[in-house]
Order: structure tokens, then sequence, then C-alpha cells
């Protein structure tokens, strides 16, 4: 029942989301593309967000590429030790092999993917590489580290003591169950290394002062997840999509909900159609809730996305998610989601 009331009152924050928006810093007039180095801009997901946005600028307050920028941006969480659903570090899966999904795409529709990727600590990168020296788009699990070794990445263990003991941890339960949000202040709360933490994905959109817009997602993705299980972060369309003419989005969250609905590129889609960025992240969520209206009440997508003029909006379906946000007028911003129901239940 009080589930119900949850939904109605989402509905009803839903229909008044619009007037809310004029509060979010993005939100306000388009960036002009002809104010070269002030249109510059970058966002990404979570809190994490907010260090991995400050290394994509250190590349586009120089006048850099968009491109490099978003690499450069999210290798950053993909190299911290601390952050266990990106990169090196990230959980596991039930098996207990590491397994990293990741995506970049151009403006002009260039992408590479990998999925299903051991031993190799920035996923972006040899993405990026599937994308500028392959005739391919995505490539997986044993091929991808084939590859990725070819190029001269280098093979590791990314299975820290960490993370194996919170596998061992889980393991006792073997429950799947992915928690809502993995924030960082849910740090301790089941006493595991890392709380409760078995998903967030780095997804990154950036335009740079020639107004090229790029984007970037990489992640470990859901803990605990079946070996061979993919989300939807390396998919194009689902979990990342750029198109020049219209803005970027991505996604974070359960990556099954996402792929079923190609999220991002109907979020692009949206925009194209004249919907705002925060319009379009709330109407994709919106169609997730209403094919999924029951187990939506206990599973978090959430959509980020930039138009060309560099806009930018979010949406959730549940309260907790987050945004970090970087211009030349300030570099460290974090900014909430709205988002369908407005407390989270974990
Ligand atoms: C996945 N979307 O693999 C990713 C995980 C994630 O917040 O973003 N979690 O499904």
């Amino acid at each position: 029942m009080s589930d119900r009331r949850d939904f109605l009152k989402a509905s009803l924050l839903g229909a008044s989301a619009f007037a809310l928006s004029g509060t979010l810093p993005a939100q306000g007039a388009p960036v002009s593309r002809t104010k070269a180095a002030s249109a510059a801009r970058v966002i990404s997901t979570w809190d994490f967000g907010v260090a991995a946005n400050q290394a994509a600028w250190a590349v586009l307050s120089k006048g850099g590429h968009a491109l490099d920028a978003v690499e450069q941006g999210v290798q950053v969480p993909e190299a911290d030790l601390k952050n266990h659903s990106v990169g090196r570090a990230g959980y596991p899966d039930r098996d207990g092999h590491v397994s990293l999904d990741a995506s970049i795409m151009d403006a002009d529709g260039n992408c590479g993917a990998v999925a299903a990727l051991e031993h190799i600590a920035h996923p972006i990168s040899v993405a990026r590489r599937v994308m500028e020296r392959t005739p391919h788009v995505l490539l997986v699990g044993e091929g991808a580290l084939q590859f990725a070794i070819e190029q001269g990445f280098k093979k590791e263990n990314l299975l820290t003591p960490e993370s194996e003991q919170a596998w061992k941890e889980w393991l006792k339960t073997a429950h799947y169950e992915p928690s809502i949000n993995s924030e960082v202040h849910d740090y301790g709360k089941t006493g595991l290394p890392g709380g409760a933490h078995n998903h967030d994905t780095i997804g990154m959109l950036a335009i740079d002062d020639q107004g090229r817009l790029a984007g970037a997602c990489t992640t470990s993705g859901m803990a605990w997840k079946m070996r061979g299980r993919v989300g939807d972060s390396p998919i194009i369309g689902a979990g990342l999509y750029v198109d020049g003419e219209v803005g970027g989005a991505t996604s974070t969250g359960v990556g099954e909900e996402v792929i079923r609905n190609a999220g991002s590129f109907l979020v692009v889609e949206l925009m194209r159609q004249g919907r705002s960025p925060q319009e379009a992240c709330q109407e994709a969520v919106m169609r997730i809730v209403k094919r999924r209206r029951e187990a939506s009440k206990t599973l978090q997508v959430g959509f980020l996305a930039m138009n060309r003029h560099g806009e930018v909006g979010a949406y959730a379906i549940q309260h907790g998610f987050s945004y970090a946000i970087c211009d030349a007028k300030k570099q460290d911003g974090l900014v909430p989601s709205q988002s369908v129901y407005t407390t989270s239940f974990t």
C-alpha cells in the first residue's frame, strides 16, 4: 500500500518535475557553441564522477578533444582501489572473476566497446582501440583480452584482497539481489569492505570548446553476477549513445532494464524530437517503470544526458542518484537527480 502511495506521489512529482527543473544548474539558457572555451562541460554519474570530471577537465580546459577527455576522465574510477564497481578492485562475478564492460562513442557515430573483459585495468582504453584500430564495434571475453594484450595492455590480477574478502562473505549466502544505490556513504552498512556495494557505473558525457561531443561508460557490472553476464554499459544504445546532431546519454543501474528499452538511444531520440535532456531522461525512466511497475519499486536505473548545446538533465527511478558536473565556472559540482520514488529502499 505504501508502495502504491509512493508511486502515486511519484507520478505527481513527475508532473511537477519540469517546474522544479529550473533549479538545476545546467537547465538555464543554452550554452553558445561559438563562445569556445566557456562552452566546454563534462558530466558524469554518481559522486565518484567529481574526481573523474576533474581529470576530464584537465583535457577540456586546454582546448583538448572531448573523446580524450572522457577516456582520461573515467580512467580515474577505473584505477581507484576504493571503488568496487569500476575497473581494478571491482567486485567479481559469482565465481570470483573480475569481468569488465566499457564503451566509448564520439559525435560522428564512431564507437568501440569491450564486454566481459578480464585482467585489464583500463577497459575504456581497450574500447577506444576497438573503435580506432579494428573494423568492429564490440569485442568480448577471451577475444577482447587477446586484442588488449596484442595492443600492449598489461595482463594483471584485478581481484584485490578486499574484493576477494567481500566475495567470500557473499558466498556464505550466495543471494543475488542488486542493492538500489551503491554510494560511497553506504560503506560499512553490511560490515563488508565496501559495504552493501554491488553495482554502480561511471557514465561520462563531454562537450569540448569546439562543440564536439563524446561519451564513455565503464563498469565491473553487477557484483556476484553470473559468469558471462553483460550489462548495458558496453551496449551502444543501451548504456551509452552519442549523436553530434542531438546530444548524448548514458545510464547506470540494473543494466537488464536499460537494455530492454534501448535506454540511452531512447533518451537521444527524445531529445531529437525536442525534449530537453531532463524531460528525455524522465520519459525513458517512466518507460521502464510503466512496463515493470512492480519490479521497478525495488530497482534503480538512472539516466544522464547532455544535448549539443551543453544543457544537461538526469532522472532516476529511485531517490539517491546524483551526477557530477564540471565547467569553466565550477569544477566540483554534484547535483542530486530527481526521481520517480522519493524515498530510497536501501
Ligand atoms: C550493469 N549498469 O552492469 C551496470 C551496473 C550499474 O549502478 O550501473 N550499476 O548493469
